[in-house]
């Protein structure tokens, strides 16, 4: 049986809602966040050298890191469905999208994290105007502008079909949709296209599946 080592509130939500599209049966290992660090639990290690989530064992395999488990899914279990025909620009465009939520939408999204947790971060009282000061500079010349062209960028990408990868859904959307539901949670995005991007997959019978399955995901809810 599939097991995906699911950690609470991750982007192995993703590959729930993946595995739920594809009609796979699977099993959930749980993993919780250490409250503080939010950090997976090392018994996570045990199953990937790197005790990220997600991680998936299917047949002896071990498969780690979202694109790579997506691409995975698609090619055993997909039989031609999820993904467009090899050799079409449609499938070009699948194989940027797989690699561009990870390789460059969430790096700023997770450097917004960062400045956000170091200005709110306990020291003492005369360090406390300095580290706001860093964050409210990294946030303002780097982070912002770079969220700024990146949705933008994503916002007229969906503004043609309402899907990444050609005229129909595809799992280059399962993708993308981590970047876009934190993007949305971190704040002040006012986009019609990606807002109706995600009504959509929200709206989805296996996203509602996935959601019953690997339980709280507060992403959603703004955390
Ligand atoms: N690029 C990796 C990122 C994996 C990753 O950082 N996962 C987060 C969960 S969203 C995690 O495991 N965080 C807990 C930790 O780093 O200990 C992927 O897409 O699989």
């Amino acid at each position: 049986m599939l097991t995906v080592h699911h950690l609470n509130n991750s982007r192995s939500q993703r590959v729930l809602w993946l595995l739920e599209e594809l009609g796979v049966p699977y099993e959930i290992e749980r993993y919780e966040r250490d409250p503080q660090t939010l950090l997976a639990p090392p018994e996570l290690r045990a199953v990937h050298p790197l005790g990220k989530s997600p991680v998936i064992t299917d047949d002896g395999l071990t498969v780690a890191e979202s694109g790579a488990i997506i691409e995975y899914l698609v090619e055993k279990y997909g039989h031609g469905r999820f993904a467009p025909k090899h050799g079409t620009p449609e499938r070009l465009r699948y194989t940027y999208w797989l690699h561009y939520a990870e390789g460059s939408a969430m790096p700023p999204l997770l450097l917004k994290l960062i400045a956000r947790r170091i200005a709110s971060a306990p020291m003492p009282f005369f360090a406390k105007p300095i580290a706001r000061k860093i964050a409210a500079t990294l946030q303002s010349s780097f982070i912002d502008p770079q969220l700024k062209l990146h949705l933008g960028y994503i916002e007229k990408q969906l503004e043609t079909t309402g899907w990444f990868a050609g005229d129909e859904f595809t799992a280059a959307d399962v993708q993308m949709s981590f970047p876009l539901e934190a993007a949305t949670a971190r704040g002040g995005i006012d986009l019609p296209a990606v807002s109706a991007f995600l009504q959509r997959i929200h709206a989805r019978p296996g996203y509602q599946r996935a959601l019953e399955r690997g339980g709280e995901y507060g992403i959603l809810g703004g955390a």
